[in-house]
């Protein structure tokens, strides 16, 4: 049987090699994946466990939360608290940090996930997943403050999803490309099974939801009915359209063959830049999606420059395929918004 590198071979090789992973963000990315296979586990159980369906709570976000997104966030919170390396947690289930409780040590990494994203589609079996983000906290790690996490994404550290669909895999980043692990569950490990993961430059496959296509500002609709237009219009060449509905599916599509994910901002409510939220969806995919060599903007900036200034601000999302995240940008710059 082939040689198979696991996640913790892995990391040990990286700081090795590249002297960037010290032992405490080891532990961090080991304790994350951990947890990611306990929320995997869950995933799986479906309508035989007592963990579809919505809790009858909000989050922060105004969104129903379901049972998933809330014992995901526990899982997450309870797994990292103890380990000494972290100053603070963020999550999108949580609207304030969440503190290192004081009977564990503090250290100096600051923590931040989606716990479940694209929950709308737990109780129909698609794909869903964690997305994670790793900063360094700036300041005081006694006293963390929301302030602390405003940081762009280029201060990024670490970064990463699970994705829990027909195999469980975690794609990680810590700044040296991008790996993928598929989960062994008959050994619980997490096995190396794609190095240096590439996005192609071009690709004929775009996702975004047309549904809100009255609704979208001139440049997207110029750039979408290109795509449309296929070998009748000026790309002179037919494109192909995936909508999951999660994020992290789609986006680990667009890593494994390339593509382009869009999530705009619209004419529907323009004090909102769009629904994604910078800074546990949007930068850990910016930073993923660059580390494989494609493009993520906001549809005028880079996405890892943006200055954040709320904790769960929204921002505008392109991501992907470099050559057709420049092109969407461009016409942005050209005028409409
Ligand atoms: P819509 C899931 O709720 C999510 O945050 C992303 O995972 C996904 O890409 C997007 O929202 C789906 O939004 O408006 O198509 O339901």
């Amino acid at each position: 049987m082939a040689r198979r590198t696991t996640l913790t071979q892995y990391l040990i090789e990286q700081q090795r090699q590249h002297d960037n992973i010290p032992g405490d963000l080891r532990l961090l990315i080991e304790v994350v994946a951990r947890a990611c296979k306990a929320i995997a586990h869950h995933v799986s159980k479906g309508a035989l466990g007592d963990v579809l369906g919505v809790a009858g709570s909000e989050n922060v976000q105004g969104e129903v939360q379901k049972k998933l997104d809330i014992l995901s966030n526990e899982i997450l919170l309870e797994a990292n608290e103890w380990g000494g390396n972290l100053a603070a947690m963020a999550s999108e289930e949580l609207e304030k940090i969440h503190p290192i409780p004081n009977r564990y040590p503090k250290g100096e990494y600051l923590l931040l996930f989606d716990p479940l994203d694209g929950s709308s589609n737990i109780d129909v079996n698609v794909s869903i997943g964690t997305i994670f983000s790793v900063l360094r906290c700036p300041d005081n790690i006694e006293s963390p403050s929301e302030q602390s996490f405003l940081q762009e994404g280029s201060r990024q550290v670490a970064a990463g999803y699970a994705v829990y669909g027909p195999q469980t895999v975690l794609v990680l980043t810590t700044g040296n490309g991008v790996q993928s692990f598929t989960l062994d569950r008959e050994l619980g490990s997490w096995v190396l099974t794609t190095r240096d993961m590439k996005i192609p430059e071009d690709t004929h496959e775009y996702s975004i939801n047309a549904s809100n296509a009255r609704h979208w500002y001139p440049p997207v609709t110029r750039y979408i009915d290109e795509l449309e237009a296929g070998k009748d219009g000026p790309r002179g060449e037919d494109f192909n359209m995936r909508w999951i509905a999660s994020m992290v599916a789609d986006v680990n599509r667009i890593l494994t063959r390339g593509g382009i994910f869009m999530y705009p901002a619209d004419k529907r409510d323009p004090s909102r830049p769009g629904k994604l939220r910078l800074m546990y969806e949007a930068n850990p995919m910016a930073f993923l999606v660059e580390q494989a060599g494609g493009a993520a903007t906001n549809g005028t900036s880079r996405i890892l420059d943006l200055k954040p200034q709320h904790l769960h601000e929204r921002v505008a999302v392109f991501l992907g395929s470099k050559n057709e995240v420049e092109r969407v940008t461009q016409y942005h710059a050209e005028g409409g918004h």
